[in-house]
């Protein structure tokens, strides 16, 4: 017997795969038994790339992470209920970083919402303004089955971008009763289908040409990239490159640019060229504010404008001009800061290679802002949010696209995370979690409520000090896992294959 569920559910991963999309994500559950059938078919064939975990947050953060490395879209199955909910930081931080995900959410009909139906919530509208498109797809019956070949297409081209920016789309799918059969299979739909190649991004040409002089600045956040870098080279500019942006590399590049700005050399500047997202230091935000802002506009990140002073944007830039070499030179003068965090740091910075290196969204990133030397280390962080949530698993989507990954993260961060240490349903990857452990979320001590309020509420507050056994936690989840001693120890344990914690101890008192 063919049941419509698995009929229609065949026919849209098959419409999915005959476009170009390899990365399927999936967690158990019932109501998505046809989706599951589908995809384990197809992936049995070697057509996709299936992952299955067991929580939705971390199957959704890994999925993020395998968009982030690939720029193809993840395709995301979930059952309905919570489970639905638990993609929700993901989802926003593919949001407001423009990262491709199409999310598959089984639901019940729509006539069992709202009547006390078991594990039935509203899903539709759940993730509210984060999606580049949503359709609540009724049922598969046996008088009409959804078209599933125009569902597919236009899910693809709404997450790639074709129109607008990438980022999060949502087909919310109902299925009644009988959620499955073992026909049609889903390499047979495919083998009967045309395959094309994935539909790429929107190419923008808009071109703005930008004076500058002895009073500019190119700033690059995250994901600027090599535009950052190319503007900054040609026009002999300082070029102030977040670890993240992409562009921290180069004769422009200035290593500790912040200390810089705290300095007299910060009045000379008058006008700024932004690239990327910027969003690591006070001082740069503050001398947006105050000058003239040209930005570029970023796929990833729109248009910037955090001061609300912008005086132009395009999508491309190109400099008018030329600074005089004496400019750019001032800026080198100023030395990158030295501590037993930036030397961590530094050492996990310069032995990168060519292993991406992903950033946690906290303290350890700002010691990297301010001290590591310019290379082209393939640098990612979750900059849509800054979130701290996920980063374990972001790293595991990164090294699935096939490079392996070091993750550089903080204590608290990894706690966070704990569940996506789960290895079940994951093939061997290199993932080193390279945890700089000061217990607690030190990044806290910058806060000038650091200052006002008594010391042990301070740390009961905020840096909340954590006494877990990560060498207890690394065995249980069968993590290998080292204690450097020491930065050459470091360099050591970053040789070590497979799934790796490498725990360096940092002082807890002088962050
Ligand atoms: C999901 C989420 N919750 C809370 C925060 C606020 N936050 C920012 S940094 C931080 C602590 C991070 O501590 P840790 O990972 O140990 O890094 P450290 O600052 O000590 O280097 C927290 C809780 C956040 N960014 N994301």
């Amino acid at each position: 017997m063919i049941s419509p569920s698995q009929q229609f559910a065949a026919t849209l991963i098959a419409e999915l795969v005959s476009r170009g999309v390899r990365n399927f994500y999936i967690s158990p559950g019932a109501r998505s038994q046809a989706l599951a059938i589908a995809v384990g078919q197809l992936a049995g064939a070697g057509k996709l790339s299936l992952t299955v975990r067991l929580d939705e947050r971390s199957l959704a953060f890994t999925a993020l992470g395998r968009a982030i490395a690939t720029g193809e879209p993840s395709v995301v199955i979930t059952t309905s209920g919570t489970a639905v909910a638990n993609l929700h930081p993901a989802v926003l931080e593919a949001h407001h970083s423009s990262v491709p995900l199409i999310l598959l959410t089984a639901d019940r009909p729509s006539e069992l919402r709202g009547v006390g139906a078991n594990q039935t919530t509203n899903q539709v509208g759940i993730f509210a303004n984060c999606l580049r498109s949503f359709v609540d797809v009724p049922a598969a019956r046996p008088s009409s089955i959804p078209d599933a070949g125009s569902l597919a297409a236009n899910a693809i081209a709404n997450a790639m971008g074709t129109a607008n920016q990438a980022g999060p789309v949502q087909l919310n799918l109902q299925f009644v009763e009988p959620l499955s059969s073992s026909e049609p299979t889903a390499n047979s739909v495919l083998s009967a289908l045309e395959s094309s190649p994935l539909a790429s991004g929107a190419e923008h040409e808009e071109l703005l040409e930008i004076e500058v002089d002895d009073h500019t600045v190119v700033i690059a956040g995250a994901d600027a990239g090599t535009d950052a870098v190319r503007f900054a080279e040609k026009a002999k500019l300082p070029l102030f490159a977040e670890p993240s942006s992409g562009s921290r590399y180069g004769s422009s590049a200035i290593v500790n640019y912040q200390a810089g700005l705290l300095g007299p050399l910060a009045k000379q500047v008058r006008r700024v060229v932004v690239f990327g997202k910027p969003t690591l230091s006070r001082p740069i935000i503050a001398l947006i504010k105050n000058s003239s802002v040209y930005v570029a506009k970023s796929r990833k990140h729109g248009k910037f404008d955090v001061g609300h002073n912008t005086i132009a944007s395009a999508w491309q830039l190109e400099p008018k001009g030329l600074a005089s070499s004496s400019w750019l030179e001032s800026w080198k003068e100023t030395a990158g800061s030295s501590d037993a965090r930036s030397e961590f740091v530094a050492a996990v910075w310069d032995g990168a290679g060519s292993v991406p290196l992903l950033i946690g969204a906290s303290n350890l990133i700002r010691v990297a802002d301010s001290s590591v030397k310019p290379a082209t280390v393939r640098a990612y962080s979750n900059r849509g949010l800054s979130g701290i949530d996920g980063t374990v698993a972001t790293a595991i989507g990164i090294a699935q696209a096939g490079a392996g990954v070091r993750a550089l993260i903080g204590d608290l961060t990894l706690l966070h995370d704990i569940g996506s240490l789960n290895l079940s349903g994951l093939r061997h990857l290199n993932v080193q979690l390279i945890v700089g452990n000061d217990s607690g979320g030190q990044i806290f001590r910058k806060l000038e409520v650091a200052k006002t309020i008594q010391a042990d509420l301070f740390k009961q507050l905020f840096l909340t000090p954590q006494t877990v056994n990560i060498e207890a936690a690394a065995s249980a989840f069968g993590w290998q896992y080292v204690k450097p001693e020491s930065v050459a120890e470091l360099s050591e344990a970053m040789k070590l294959d497979g799934f790796v914690i490498i725990d360096y101890q940092l002082d807890s008192e002088n962050a």
